[in-house]
């Protein structure tokens, strides 16, 4: 008995001596995740958060980014976030409405006029009640901000001019049933998959055609497929979150929990701007790479999409007059 008691308060206060005594171990490593490549707004934003936790942190804390989506495709980083295996995931907030379903008022097909109004509302009230949503979900997930991530439009070999175009078309939409419903809607057959797939979807004609960012579109390489137009439907104006595991959050101090916020705001920013200037850079590259980009009349394609507003606004509908009211 004794000699248990010895081996217990030994073992106790070794454990007190690790804590105390600063050392090199005591670092803890985040592993953040990204499905862009190195350099892209999202991932800089975050890097330079992770410098800057480092630096207020004495290297307590130290952040290692692991772009390009090898730690696995969205879904599988939102699953390693929530037990804890992966510490920061930056994700498409599409995503997330399967696992936290309030988000999915931002989700819906032109619930936002055009991106200043998507801006004005995740700035506001709105944004800041859906990422308290998040963080008090049982998703075990704490959200630390959004960024910006542009308006989705359609990418396909063939112009299309009117829903009537997109018939028959497999066109990729990210996993939640929310996309597919509106691709159907929109007259094409929404197929879902992870992002690092698309490439060779299209590549393989497993799909005629996707929707996403000129960013996304160029730097994924997917303009490379044998897509020519880029139809400017801005059907989806979703903004990205980036998120803490709750199982990290927890164990961090006070102090160190504000310095999180507090570097995740100023990611935020960064991002904002780093972002108008990637949008505008890329745009430019993918032109000049043969992609035609079209205006098109989006009312019908608004029209079409009603069904989808009327399905999985009906509970929101409160907030959706809060959105709209938003100038
Ligand atoms: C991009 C988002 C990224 C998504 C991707 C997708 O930045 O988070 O994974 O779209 O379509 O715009 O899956």
């Amino acid at each position: 008995m004794n000699f248990r008691r010895n081996l217990l308060s030994s073992a106790a206060a070794a454990v007190l001596a690790m804590t105390m005594t600063p050392m090199a171990s005591a670092q803890t490593v985040l592993k953040a995740s990204d499905v862009h490549p190195a350099g892209y707004p999202n991932v800089v934003a975050v890097e330079n958060m992770g410098k800057k936790l480092e630096a207020a942190t004495n290297g307590r804390f130290k952040l290692q980014m692991f772009p390009g989506g090898v730690l696995g495709s969205e879904k599988e980083v939102v699953e390693q976030t929530q037990v804890g295996a992966i510490q920061i995931a930056r994700i498409s907030l599409g995503i997330l409405g399967p696992v936290v379903p309030d988000v999915n008022v931002f989700n819906m097909p032109f619930v936002f006029r055009d991106e200043a109004h998507m801006r004005a509302v995740i700035d506001g009230p709105v944004g800041k009640e859906i990422l308290e949503k998040i963080t008090k979900s049982p998703a075990r997930l704490v959200a630390l901000g959004f960024m910006d991530s542009g308006s989705r439009s359609l990418y396909t070999k063939k112009e299309i001019k009117t829903p009537a175009d997109l018939k028959g078309l497999k066109i990729r939409v990210m996993g939640n049933p929310l996309f597919v419903d509106t691709m159907n809607a929109m007259g094409g057959n929404g197929i879902s998959m992870g992002h690092n797939d698309v490439y060779s979807a299209l590549q393989t004609g497993v799909v005629d055609g996707a929707e996403n960012n000129p960013p996304t579109l160029f730097t994924s390489n997917q303009y490379s497929t044998g897509v020519k137009f880029y139809t400017q439907t801005t059907h989806l104006i979703i903004p990205e979150i980036f998120v803490m595991s709750k199982v990290t959050w927890d164990k961090m101090s006070p102090a160190d929990q504000a310095s999180v916020m507090k570097f995740s705001g100023e990611a935020q920013l960064e991002q904002r701007a780093l972002w108008d200037k990637s949008v505008t850079e890329y745009s430019t590259k993918l032109q000049a790479a043969g992609i035609q980009f079209k205006s098109v009349d989006k009312k019908p394609f608004y029209d079409a999409t009603a069904p989808v507003r009327a399905k999985y606004g009906a509970q929101y509908a409160d907030l959706m007059k809060r959105i709209e009211a938003v100038k």
